[in-house]
């Protein structure tokens, strides 16, 4: 039986090189991100056949139910979801940073992630299927005036209690945990970063275990730098 992987944040850094990964694997894929036009070419590189694209912005609960409607009008069933889009906020700590920036980041990467688990469940408790979720080694540890570690701090804490209420149900929650990973989340390119494929590495082994496995979470960072000593 092919597996169905939804994907949201898919048209870039961590999303595509998931996807990109789990192609191989011969998943059947949906990808979601709000821009249609950076879907679309990766839709074709992976084969339009076996892929789904739908724009969506994940703070819209019509929008994630209409597409949770279509996955399994085009596919009939819905295996895996990575709920992955996110973004960061604004430099300036909680003293300076740009509140309304704060506003967009909270909805993405809190409320758009619960919206994306709660549009999904129904179709995944049929399936007895798999949930991850992005947060981050940010979501782990403290960073002097980090609104962004806080939303993933929620992340940790939102996967863990979603474990609590799906205990028994077969479904599994695993936490990915990055580090810094080299992907256009940042203007420059972050020096001493994994790669994003490293990341979809860690996803794709946490999908590829077998029922009785339940991989609860990966944190994944970059190998420090040799010091000079
Ligand atoms: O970033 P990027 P990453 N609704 O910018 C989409 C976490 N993380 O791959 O909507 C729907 O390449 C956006 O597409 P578009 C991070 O917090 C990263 O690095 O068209 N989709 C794009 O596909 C995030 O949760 C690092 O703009 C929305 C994707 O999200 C995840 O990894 C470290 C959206 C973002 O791709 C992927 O980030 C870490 C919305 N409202 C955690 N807003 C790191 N890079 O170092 C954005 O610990 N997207």
């Amino acid at each position: 039986m092919e597996q169905v992987l939804l994907i949201t944040g898919a048209s870039s850094g961590i999303g595509a090189a998931t996807a990109r990964a789990a192609s191989r694997e011969g998943y059947k894929l949906v990808l979601t991100a709000r821009s249609r036009e950076r879907l679309e070419p990766l839709k074709q590189e992976l084969g339009p056949e076996n892929v789904l694209s739908v724009a969506l912005d994940v703070t819209d609960m019509a929008a994630q139910q209409a597409m949770v409607e279509q996955i399994l009008e085009r596919f009939g069933r819905l295996d895996a979801v990575f709920a992955n889009a996110g973004r960061g906020g604004s430099p300036g700590g909680f003293s300076g940073a740009d509140h309304e920036a704060w506003r967009e980041m909270l909805l993405t990467n809190v409320y758009g992630l619960g919206l994306t688990v709660q549009a999904t469940l129904p179709a995944l408790r049929r399936t007895r299927g798999h949930m991850l979720l992005t947060g981050s080694a940010a979501g782990r540890t403290t960073i002097p005036g980090s609104m962004y570690g806080a939303t993933k701090w929620a992340v940790t804490g939102l996967g863990y209690n979603l474990r609590e209420e799906l205990r028994g149900s077969g479904i599994r929650v695993t936490l990915i945990e990055p580090g810094m990973v080299d992907t256009p989340f940042f203007d420059e390119p972050p020096e001493h970063a994994l790669a994003a494929r490293d990341i979809a590495a860690a996803a794709l082994y946490a999908l590829g275990q077998p029922a009785h496995v339940d991989v609860n979470e990966i944190l994944v960072r970059p190998t420090p730098p040799l010091s000079d000593a």
